[in-house]
């Protein structure tokens, strides 16, 4: 049973990762805590709580808000990806559960503090509310269950710039914070979703074919990704990059081959901001900080999806 705080910055696939956790009879989500990143931050709150409410968990998963923010960076949102909403433009009625007064960095030292390697982080945006919890209380570091992130690249083109994947991109300082703390992360970059995390017209149409309320969530949420993958990248696909790290968090099988490597984020340059470098040859002499996943299965990710589709529970 993995006891999960899931830190997410709450938009289309962010909404699926969610929603495996809280369906999931191999995990506890324990609490949500939102961080700066995708689209309209008090936005974001409201499709946690919605789809907390989606998954009749209503009132039974805390939700704490977190860095509105990043540490230095000014970022742009990408509503024009996910929609105004977040949701694929589905506007979905408001949740009744609101969030809680507590600030997310404060929740996570207590969680973690009050449960010493119990718990498991995941985290599916950018890292400011992990990197002030670490600076708040560095001993955290050493208390977590494990840790999973998805950001950065590992020899891959970047989604926002040329150079950097967008969880490190909006806050490189926070990602840096997180890579050096000792924390012996294991990370999902973009390319494991460019290359084993996408849905193709035919298949999402296959999915919409299922009809039960997941497949439907599933359908809608990512619906705007579509038309920015069909118009700005000329495939007819969606991305999962969130959903195959909850994948990899619920079933380790799905990640096929790891190395730890030694790993860092640019936070000096401009034109460079937030680009990752996996040391693949060790040629820095620096100590393996990440354990990368290099390859994954699609078929064990996407069975896991399709039985939630189905079955409504994984
Ligand atoms: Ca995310």
């Amino acid at each position: 049973m993995e006891r999960i705080i899931l830190d997410t910055d709450t938009a289309g696939d962010d909404n699926i990762a969610l929603l495996m956790a809280l369906k999931s009879s191999k995990a506890r989500l324990e609490a949500v805590t939102i961080n700066c990143g995708n689209i309209n931050f008090d936005q974001q709150v409201e499709n946690a709580l919605y789809t907390i409410e989606f998954a009749g968990m209503s009132g039974k998963v805390p939700v704490y808000p977190g860095a509105r923010h990043p540490l230095l960076r000014d970022w742009r949102t990408v509503e024009n990806i996910h929609g105004k909403d977040g949701m694929g433009n589905s506007f979905f009625p408001k949740a009744k559960q609101r969030p809680e007064p507590k600030h997310a960095v404060d929740a996570i030292i207590e969680l973690v503090n009050s449960n010493p390697g119990e718990l498991t982080f995941v985290e599916i945006a950018p890292m400011t509310n992990i990197a002030l919890a670490l600076r708040k209380d560095p001993s955290i570091a050493k208390k977590f269950k494990s840790f999973y992130f998805m950001g950065g690249t590992n020899q891959y083109l970047g989604n926002v710039t040329p150079a950097a994947e967008f969880n490190f991109w909006v806050d490189p300082d926070a990602a840096k914070i997180v890579l050096h703390s000792g924390l012996k992360p294991t990370m999902v970059g973009w390319e494991i979703c460019m290359r084993h995390g996408l849905f193709f017209g035919e298949e999402l149409e296959k999915v919409r074919d299922i009809g039960t309320k997941e497949a439907e969530f599933f359908y809608a949420v990512n619906r705007q990704v579509r038309t920015f993958m069909r118009r700005e990248r000329g495939i007819d696909a969606i991305s999962c990059p969130d959903s195959i790290t909850m994948a990899i968090v619920l079933d380790r099988k799905v990640a096929t081959s790891t190395k730890n490597r030694f790993v860092e984020v640019d936070n000096e340059s401009e034109i460079s901001r937030g680009a990752c470098y996996v040391d693949e040859y060790g040629v820095l002499g620096k100590k393996p900080n990440v354990k990368v996943v290099y390859e994954a299965s699609e078929k064990r990710f996407k069975d896991m999806l399709y039985r939630l589709f189905r079955e409504g529970r994984i």
